[in-house]
């Protein structure tokens, strides 16, 4: 990483309902989003799911419009000082929520190919980076491929964080982006070739990181919707624009 900021970008995973919507009444009549940072705006057709840390205490917070926004209070006061909230240079929360309460809540994500996701546990998300708040792209990112597989192979770690098979087994990569020698399914391929076992294979997830990352962003072509056969390169800033302009996303630095 180079010594300016990074620019994310946030998109706003809709809430649709709780598990149990009785653990944060402050959400009542209010529209609600998941802010999940992400460095790759153009993979958001492939989501499937949000990660969500059991161990990070989240913080809501009003935004500009008098919507929440649910992300880690570090975060929260980063974007009071980018106009991003209601209050300007502090922080004071609506409400703070354990990871936990917000496991299998169901989300709209745009641009996604599923109707709508749900929110996943994530064992390995950082409190100090992004926003606490994970969007997942297993077609293109081998963390998320490896923390999805996880999940759909272990029956004893959804019952342990309440999440039904409905909120998983249906949900499998999605073909978007053609990497030259490595099909339409990149991070599923690089985990294979790198045997990684689990979300927890730190070195294998490495390895197979820096080989997909570089490889879909300088080869790699998206194949689905508006910019569809156009290079990544070429479009990435596109697609970001046009999420930001319909209000789905917003620009963030750290
Ligand atoms: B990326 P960097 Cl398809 N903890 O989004 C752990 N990981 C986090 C995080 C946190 N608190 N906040 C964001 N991230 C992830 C999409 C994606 C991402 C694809 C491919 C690569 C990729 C879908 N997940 O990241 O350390 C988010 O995952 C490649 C690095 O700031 C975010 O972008 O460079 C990325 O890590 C930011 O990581």
């Amino acid at each position: 990483e180079g010594v300016g900021p990074q620019e994310y970008t946030l998109i706003k995973m809709k809430l649709v309902e709780l598990t149990d919507n009785s653990k944060v009444p402050q959400f009542a009549g209010k529209d609600v989003f998941f802010v999940a940072a992400t460095l790759r705006p153009e993979t958001m057709y492939g989501q499937t799911n949000c990660w969500i840390s059991p161990d990070i205490t989240y913080v809501a917070v009003e935004a500009r419009d008098g919507s929440i926004f649910v992300c880690t209070e570090r975060s929260a006061r980063n974007m009071s000082f980018q106009d991003l909230l209601k209050l300007d240079k502090e922080v004071k929360p609506v409400c703070m929520i354990p990871g936990r309460d917000l496991m299998g809540a169901k989300l709209k994500a745009p641009l996604s190919h599923y109707d709508h996701v749900y929110a996943l546990p994530m064992l390995t998300i950082k409190e100090g980076k992004g926003t606490g708040v994970v969007t997942s792209v297993p077609s293109d990112a081998p963390d998320d491929f490896a923390a999805l597989t996880d999940l759909k192979n272990k029956e004893p770690l959804r019952q342990k964080y309440g999440i039904t098979d409905e909120m998983v087994l249906p949900y499998e990569p999605v073909p978007i982006i053609d990497v030259p020698g490595y099909g339409s399914l990149s991070a599923v391929e690089a985990c294979k070739k790198h045997k990684v076992k689990s979300q927890n294979d730190t070195a294998k997830l490495m390895e197979a990181k820096e080989e997909v990352y570089l490889k879909g962003f300088y080869e790699g072509v998206l194949n689905v919707g508006k910019y569809a056969g156009t290079q990544i390169q070429k479009c990435k800033d596109a697609i970001k624009a046009d999420m930001v302009a319909a209000k789905e996303a917003i620009k963030y630095l750290e």
